[in-house]
């Protein structure tokens, strides 16, 4: 089933020039770019992004570092579109995440672990999330020349 998901290079991700590789890695697996937004997020934005997370000994510092830079936020959308971008990106802490995966390529750290995507197990968070960060003019209906190709 299409579903649309929300992904974000974090900080950390952007700063180390990674933003166009993760890009592509959407792209070559067929995925369908609907929406993208390179912005700073301010501290209510964050607070409520990460809402699940708050009381929790981390979260104070996950605020400041997703604040502390320009990110990446992103809608793509296919078949299946959460859970297989949650297994590109990999497990939450780099250091358990196989090689070949996002954080397995590209991170050592659980506190950067360099990208951001809405988490399959909460149903409802990918919608969400979308609201939160993009209006609903924002996202783009169109049709990709290689759909045909890409599904049977
Ligand atoms: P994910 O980003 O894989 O959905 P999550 O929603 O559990 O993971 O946590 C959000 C972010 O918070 C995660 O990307 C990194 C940080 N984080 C999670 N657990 C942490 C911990 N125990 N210590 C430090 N940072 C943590
Ligand atoms: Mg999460």
């Amino acid at each position: 089933m299409s579903e649309r998901t929300f992904v974000m290079v974090k900080p950390d991700g952007v700063q180390r020039g990674l933003t166009g590789e993760i890009v592509s890695r959407f792209e070559d697996r067929g995925l369908k770019l609907v929406g993208a937004k390179f912005m700073q997020i301010d501290q209510e934005l964050a607070e409520e992004h990460y809402g699940e997370h708050e009381g929790k000994p981390f979260f104070d510092g996950l605020v400041e570092f997703i604040t502390s830079g320009p990110v990446m936020a992103m809608v793509w959308e296919g078949d299946d579109a959460i859970r297989q971008v949650r297994r590109m990106m990999g497990e939450t802490d780099p250091a358990d995440s196989a090689p070949g995966t996002i954080r397995g390529d590209f991170g050592l750290d659980l506190g950067r672990n360099v990208i951001h995507g809405s988490d399959h197990e909460d149903p409802g968070s990918n919608e969400r999330e979308i609201d939160l960060f993009f209006d609903e003019d924002e996202l783009v209906d169109y049709e990709k020349v290689d759909e045909g190709w890409l599904y049977e």
